[in-house]
């Protein structure tokens, strides 16, 4: 797929607080009980890179990303995913697009891309725990897609799934002490059209590691990284507001729109600070995690308090 060299490098280790991460797993058991650059090619992606960089977004390194993940459906523990993820089959893989559209679709990754050509986003992204990254994702508007599905006048919200398959997550296996699979998320319907939300398939030019969800993952940039499902099978429209993991989970804690917010902490720990992957000091969260122009719009007239 798409090569690219030169990428800056971060070779210091990484020191993160893993205290909330814990919290969140204890939680888990207790449960048991825009820039709009839409069809440009990857050629303008890249000044839209020297843009951000220029204001002083320093990509996080390739080694970072790909070696601390959260993805649940291998394990709990930030380094597994990397190695239990290296046999994951993830071609052929279908995608299906469906619900309130005018035409249900079945498509697999290249397909999509012959459809719509991949171009480079470098975003800021924010876990809810109190890290952060800077990724050169690789992906396609999600709202080019769904023009492609043709949306209806029942077409309020977007709901995603991550594949179910016990044989290769082993997670979703256990019956006991986990989240309920398959991983879910939802949008609402302008959210999902915004330009900023992208369908990603690769990261530093580079085909998407399994465990960063490949071969297609949601980035919601301005919203907290659960909202950012990996490893999608089906995207359906959809009248009434989906289910979304965290928010059924712990609905107290997990809003629906998990808009980052410094202002508005979550009830265990402060949110008005992060600490970069691969950084030693904590550096000041932003509103809508620095895309307030872009998306502030959209949340004019609701109390951010009350729809956390
Ligand atoms: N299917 C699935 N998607 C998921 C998760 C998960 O456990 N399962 N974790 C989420 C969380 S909490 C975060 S912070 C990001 C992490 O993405 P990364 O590993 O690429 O950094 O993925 C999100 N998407
Ligand atoms: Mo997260």
């Amino acid at each position: 797929m798409l090569i690219r060299k030169n990428y800056n490098k971060i070779g210091s280790s990484e020191i993160t607080d893993e205290s909330i991460y814990y919290q969140r797993r204890d939680l888990m058991k207790l449960a048991a009980s825009a820039v709009a650059l839409a069809g440009t090619p990857l050629f303008a992606a890249l000044s839209y890179e020297r843009e951000r960089s220029n204001r002083g977004l320093e990509l996080t390194s390739y080694d970072q990303i790909t070696t601390y993940n959260n993805f649940y459906e291998f394990s709990t523990d930030k380094a597994d995913p990397a190695k239990l993820a290296k046999h994951f089959k993830f071609k052929p893989w279908t995608l299906n697009i469906g619900g309130e559209v005018q035409k249900k679709m079945t498509l697999d990754i290249d397909g999509l891309l012959k459809l719509i050509p991949s171009q480079e986003r470098i975003y800021r992204f924010r876990c809810v725990e109190g890290w952060s990254m800077v990724v050169p994702w690789v992906g396609i508007p999600l709202a080019s897609v769904l023009k492609h599905a043709g949306l209806t006048s029942k077409s309020k919200f977007v709901e995603f799934k991550t594949l179910f398959d016990p044989k290769q997550f082993p997670e979703q296996g256990e019956s006991f002490g986990n989240i309920s699979f398959p991983y879910r998320e939802g949008l609402r319907i302008d959210e999902a059209m915004n330009p900023l939300t992208l369908l990603a398939v690769g990261l530093y030019g580079k085909e998407l590691l399994p465990q960063n969800g490949a071969p297609i993952r949601l980035v919601v940039p301005w919203k907290y990284g659960f909202k950012s499902i990996k490893s999608i099978v089906s995207i359906n429209l959809r009248e009434r507001q989906p289910h979304s993991t965290w928010n059924d989970m712990a609905p107290h804690e997990y809003g629906f729109f998990a808009n980052v917010n410094p202002m508005v902490d979550h009830p265990r720990w402060s949110q008005a600070r992060e600490r970069p992957l691969g950084k030693f000091f904590k550096q000041e969260t932003l509103m809508f995690n620095g895309y307030e122009k872009e998306v502030a719009h959209m949340y004019k007239n609701i109390d951010l308090r009350k729809f956390f």
